[in-house]
């Protein structure tokens, strides 16, 4: 009894050093996630037990939105932080071809945890572009080690066409399984580093973050992910009139070039049968690293958030991809789990959020001073309670002077928004910020 008396000590001293410690960061970010996912219920078919085991421990938000529904717009405003009407990031940059004196006078979230003392571990797509980081000079950097020579060295895939849908001989518009051995997909060896990284003896705390390319354009994947879907595909609902009411400003969002082709080819079902397999896919991969972390020694101090740089149309609003200020390209899986609680289970918010919040959060969460200029709101007090409501809305910027400002549900539903299918207002910024709680429901928090 002595003996059980005093691992009963030591196991509780654990415990209170592992709450004691700084959390470490498992960062995952996907690519053009839509809510096509179990815990969304954006398609009925969706299969996505991974993630969804994650929005079960954590908290599911689900109403969260991008900051912009672009790759590059959408990570430089989360990585760096700061809104792209604050930033002027508006468009497509790769990373390393910002003009340094724009971004130099920022620091990435990365680049602060590396500066505070964690070793930072990345593999696969964070930043938008083909640079892998964002390094100052003078030695500031973001990453303590990246996986970018694996990735850049894999043999270009084999598909499979016959088993699915290819627009001519394109490597882009490609909607088929591959053949190519599972080490030979660039998120195969992104959750291998993520395994591999999460198996190691830390000596500091560390932010690890893996990012997926699927299920980004090809929408490919290994077969065994197709034949999860060899039902017929269930079509989302799409008026035939469903633009005819919308306001002119919002119809500048429309992208029907990008629709007409699978229409008159008959070919969406084919298109969305390879999103969800890619879906599958990406979902495959996060299960690996979420697995590694549970049997790791980091299962308790570790904080795991979940996001998608932004969502996809699928041939709703009569668009094929993103680059639109309505929901399907701007809402977005987002989930945060804090290993660190002892009772987390299946908590969800429908509040609006961003994930231009995620910097605030994790530099909060983890006790270190986010810089002054950096936007969005600490989602903290979700974590602390999921009923937790707050004033401030969710903002999605494309291009200048067009925005949308997300609420939640319970202050947005008017006949106007409803009857377009928007659940919100799309309304030119022309340069002035609209004011939460402009319309009179709720006045903000901070007043
Ligand atoms: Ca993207």
């Amino acid at each position: 009894m002595q003996t059980l008396a005093r691992l009963l000590l030591v196991a509780a001293m654990a415990h209170a050093l592992a709450w004691a410690a700084p959390p470490n960061i498992l960062f995952i970010a996907i690519d053009d996630l839509n809510d096509w996912t179990g815990f969304l219920d954006g398609h009925p078919q969706a299969q996505t037990p991974h993630m969804d085991r994650l929005a079960s421990k954590g908290v599911n938000f689900r109403n969260a939105h991008t900051a912009a529904p672009g790759c590059s717009p959408s990570r430089n405003a989360l990585l760096f932080g700061i809104q792209p009407f604050h930033s002027g990031l508006y468009p497509f940059y790769d990373t390393d071809k910002i003009d340094a004196h724009i971004v130099d006078q920022y620091t990435t979230l990365p680049q602060l945890f590396n500066e505070s003392g964690y070793d930072t571990f990345a593999s696969g797509k964070i930043h938008h572009g083909t640079a892998w980081t964002y390094d100052k000079d003078g030695g500031r950097r973001e990453w303590t080690e990246h996986n970018a020579e694996r990735i850049a060295g894999l043999p270009p895939l084999v598909y499979e066409p016959e088993a699915g849908y290819v627009q001519g001989n394109s490597r882009k518009m490609a909607f088929c399984p591959t053949t190519s051995p599972l080490e030979h997909h660039r998120d195969y060896v992104t959750s291998e580093f993520g395994v591999d990284v999460l198996s190691r003896e830390h000596q500091r705390p560390f932010f690890l973050a893996v990012g997926f390319y699927k299920p980004h354009l090809p929408f490919i994947a290994p077969m065994r992910f197709f034949e999860l879907y060899q039902d017929g595909i269930e079509a989302p609902p799409v008026k035939t009139d469903d633009l005819a009411d919308v306001p002119w400003p919002a119809r500048r969002n429309v992208r029907l070039n990008d629709d007409i082709r699978y229409r008159q080819e008959g070919t969406w079902e084919d298109v969305r049968r390879a999103y969800l397999a890619s879906i599958s896919w990406t979902d495959w991969n996060v299960g690996r690293v979420l697995d590694a972390l549970e049997n790791s020694p980091y299962s308790e101090n570790t904080i795991v958030v979940l996001w998608s740089d932004h969502g996809y149309h699928l041939g709703e609003k009569r668009s094929f991809r993103k680059f639109s200020l309505w929901e399907e390209a701007t809402h977005v899986p987002f989930i945060i789990w804090d290993t660190r609680e002892d009772a987390a289970t299946g908590r969800s918010t429908d509040e609006a959020v961003s994930l231009i919040d995620i910097y605030p959060t994790l530099a909060e969460m983890a006790g270190l001073d986010a810089p002054s200029y950096v936007d969005g709101a600490s989602l903290v007090p979700f974590l602390a309670d999921a009923t937790y409501q707050r004033a401030e809305p969710a903002i999605t910027t494309w291009g200048r002077g067009q925005a949308n400002i997300w609420f939640a549900p319970e202050l947005s539903t008017t006949a106007d928004s409803t009857d377009i299918g928007l659940r919100k207002y799309i309304r030119p910024l022309c340069g002035t910020m609209l004011v939460p709680g402009h319309d009179g429901v709720r006045t903000p928090r901070s007043t």
